[in-house]
Formats: structure tokens, C-alpha cells, sequence
């Protein structure tokens, strides 16, 4: 019987604009009152994160960093720096070697004790096993000098096949991976997000499969929650596809999750809700849970005839909901709006979409007179969306067209290629 996970919590590890340092410390919050104990810093466009990897912060972002290490801690959340050199790094030039002691000197001067190396999504040479050993070097060169400096854990390392899509041939004969498994030290961890960069599913025997090539149980980057690749969706919905025995096959679980922090709510702590569940859990009641404990930001200042409730929460979430799917309200919605396409006339379908266009509208009109202005501002686009597309189908509908303005733009055009009729 394997451990159980040591570490849970939090990866900011996306493309696009940064948490802000205000930001991180509500989620420290969040974290300590779900029992997560881990974030790990990866902002991909923190310039001195990955593009200018080997340049030090300039005073005011060493400030930052280094209060931010300590709000971590007084959290009780362990605060793990990710260096991401792999862009250019040259193993065989004494400068670069340099570089990236210099750099993680540089944050340990901060109070940074814990440290991860990160190769994902950087060019991939043609000897897969000649880059994994000059990778293997590069972090047995950083974890001997964090050995010597102290207090720190070993290091985190995201490997550039991260994934059972980017394993070349596959898991079990990459030649990558081998030599990670046989030469990476032992201690350290490493990173895997599953069959896919964004794994709608996760079998055990997957990670069974993993954790036999690298001699280690992986450390799950689950990217479920990412959003860096849309601008159309965010996912509000339960942690889901992923069986409770997953939990003995992995080091530990840590999220990367949507890229506005305040609707990281309810996805967040149904993760935790996750990790410490009995037999009998289900994805739809953890996901309920969480809303529910999300739902005051909602209410707050609100007088009860105007109260967001429960089932308005419920339905923005469905349609918000998690990769690859939508909830069943939203299923039903599209299906009414649908039918109001063909038949104009279909009364029963125009009721199903009135009812959803009032659940958006209370939610948005709550956020709109409420006190969470960040929580506003991060949903404000995708509810007013949603209610705009419906009242502008209700228009057509009233007016007998089964014709509309298409206002989609280039991206809906092309995602609609994907869709079945
Ligand atoms: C990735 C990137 C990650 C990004 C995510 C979703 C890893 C290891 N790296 O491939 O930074 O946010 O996809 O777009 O997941």
C-alpha cells in the first residue's frame, strides 16, 4: 500500500497574466482552510520566471517574492519556487551552469527554501535521451547546491514529456523517460498531467504505468481547471475522472487552475474535498459542497428577495463546467435554444431559456451591487455573454426569425467546425 499524498495545493503555472501578490494571499487563505499545504510559483509570462530566466528580480519583485514566501508560510502552505531555464538553457556552457546556481541564490537570499525545475513546453532536440541526461545534470547541479545551503526539500522537476501525448514513442519505450527513471535522483519528484496536457480522465493504472517508468510515484500537474487556452470558458465544475485510488498512486495532487484566481472557488475545494474522501464520494455532491460553501460571496449584502440562490449558482456552474463538458442545466438549455432556432414558436423551449436568462441575471446583478468587485470583474465576461446570446435569441424567437446576427468572430467560427449537428 502506497503513502498517501504529501502534497496538495496549488500551481501557478499558466500562460497569461499573473495572480497579483494581493491575489495570492486570499488563496493562501483558501488553501490553509482546506488543509492544502503546497503552491508552487510558475507563472509562465513572469519574465524572469522562464524568458529571462538567468537575470535576478529587480528590487521591488524581490520584495514581492519574499513576502510572499512568508505570507506562505505564516499559512502553513510551503511556498515553491519554479525556475524554467529550459527555453535556452546550454548545459555545456560554464556560464549557463552559473546562471542557474546564481539565480537560485538569489531567491534563497530571499527566504525561498523550496525550488522546482520545470522543461515543460520548451523545443525538443532529436536524442530525447541525450536532453533528459543533460536535464538530469542541470538539477543534480542545483539540488547539490541546495543540499549544502540547507533547510530546503528536495526539488520538483516537470520533465518535457509531461504526459502520455508528448511521450515519444509512448510511456514505456520512450527512451526520455528511462533515463529520467534511471538517473534522476531518487528524492526528487516528478511532475505528470496524465494521458493528456489536459486529462479529462486519469486511470490509476496510467499512473501505475508512469510510476513503473520512472521508478517514483509521479506528482500530479493536473491541468482540469486551466483556462489559459480559451477565452471562451472557465470551469466551475466538480474535480472529476479521476477514481479514488488515485490518490495512493501519485506523490501528491497539484492544480492548475483558471486564470482569473476569484472562480477558482468551488473547483479548488472540491479538489481538497477529493483528497479527503471516504468510499462513496461522488463528483456531484463534492461539487455541491463546494458551491454551497462559495455561494455567501453571492449573498453578501443582498436583500433576500434579490438573493442569489443555491440553483442560480448551480446553473451558472454547469454552464461554466469542466473540460470537454458542460452540466446537465446546460445541456438542457442548449437543447430548448435549440428547438427555439427551428421553431420560433416552441413555447416550452422559450420558458426553459427565459428561466436560464434570469438565473445569469440575478448572479450578474448580485455581483454587480455586492462587495467581491474582483469576483465581478473576473465573471462579468462570461456572464454577460451567456445573457446576451439568449436575449438576442428570445428576440429573434418573439419576432418569428429563425435567423440571427452571427457575433461569434473568427475563434467561435472555427470551434464550431468541431461541433456535431
Ligand atoms: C501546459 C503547460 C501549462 C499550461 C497548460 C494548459 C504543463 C506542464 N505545462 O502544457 O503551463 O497552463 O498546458 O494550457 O502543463
Amino acid at each position: 500500500m502506497n503513502e498517501p499524498l504529501n502534497s496538495l495545493g496549488v500551481i501557478e503555472g499558466f500562460y497569461g497574466r499573473p495572480w497579483t501578490p494581493a491575489q495570492r494571499r486570499r488563496l493562501y487563505g483558501w488553501m490553509a482552510s482546506w488543509g492544502m499545504n503546497t503552491y508552487l510559483y510558475a507563472p509562465k509570462d513572469d519574465l524572469w520566471h522562464r524568458a529571462r530566466w538567468r537575470d535576478p528580480y529587480p528590487l521591488r519583485e524581490q520584495e514581492v517574492l519574499a513576502s510572499l514566501a512568508s505570507d506562505a508560510r505564516s499559512h502553513s502552505v510551503r511556498f515553491v519556487y519554479a525556475l524554467a531555464p529550459g527555453l535556452d538553457f546550454d548545459w555545456g556552457a560554464p556560464r549557463d551552469q552559473k546562471a542557474l546556481l546564481g539565480k537560485v541564490a538569489s531567491l534563497t537570499a530571499l527566504g525561498v527554501r523550496d525550488f522546482a525545475l520545470l522543461f515543460d513546453d520548451i523545443p525538443c532536440r532529436p536524442d530525447r535521451a541525450a536532453q533528459a541526461k543533460e536535464q538530469v545534470q542541470a538539477t543534480h547541479h542545483v539540488q547539490r547546491f541546495l543540499d549544502a545551503q540547507g533547510p530546503g526539500g528536495p526539488l520538483l522537476f516537470c520533465p518535457t514529456e509531461y504526459c502520455a501525448e508528448r511521450a515519444v514513442p509512448t510511456v514505456t519505450a520512450s527512451p526520455y523517460l528511462k533515463l529520467l527513471g534511471e538517473q534522476l535522483d531518487p528524492r526528487i519528484e516528478v511532475f505528470w498531467t496524465g494521458p493528456q496536457v489536459v486529462s479529462p480522465q486519469i486511470s490509476a493504472e496510467s499512473l501505475r504505468e508512469v510510476a513503473r517508468v520512472l521508478r517514483r510515484r509521479p506528482l500530479l500537474w493536473d491541468n482540469y481547471y486551466a483556462s489559459d487556452y480559451t477565452s471562451r470558458r472557465l470551469h466551475l465544475g466538480p474535480y472529476g475522472g479521476r477514481p479514488l485510488e488515485l490518490r495512493t498512486e501519485v506523490s501528491g495532487i497539484l492544480c492548475n487552475p483558471n486564470t482569473p484566481l476569484e472562480p477558482n472557488f468551488p473547483g479548488l475545494a472540491s479538489v481538497a474535498d477529493y483528497a479527503a474522501a471516504s468510499p462513496g464520494w461522488t463528483a456531484e455532491a463534492s461539487g455541491e459542497r463546494a458551491l454551497n460553501a462559495w455561494l455567501p460571496e453571492f449573498t453578501a449584502h443582498q436583500p433576500a428577495e434579490l438573493a442569489v440562490t443555491a440553483e442560480d449558482l448551480a446553473f451558472v456552474a454547469d454552464t461554466l463546467y469542466v473540460p470537454h463538458r458542460t452540466g446537465p442545466r446546460a445541456i438542457r438549455l442548449l437543447e430548448a435554444a435549440r428547438r427555439v432556432a427551428d421553431e420560433p414558436r416552441h413555447q416550452a423551449s422559450r420558458t426553459v431559456l427565459l428561466a436560464g436568462r434570469r438565473h445569469f441575471r440575478r448572479v450578474l446583478h448580485a455581483l454587480e451591487t455586492g462587495p467581491n468587485r474582483d469576483l465581478l470583474y473576473d465573471l462579468h465576461p462570461f456572464l454577460a455573454d451567456v445573457t446576451e446570446e439568449l436575449t438576442r435569441l428570445l428576440a429573434a424567437a418573439k419576432a418569428g426569425r429563425t435567423t440571427f446576427p452571427y457575433r461569434g468572430g473568427l475563434a467561435d467560427g472555427l470551434l464550431r467546425l468541431g461541433w456535431p449537428e
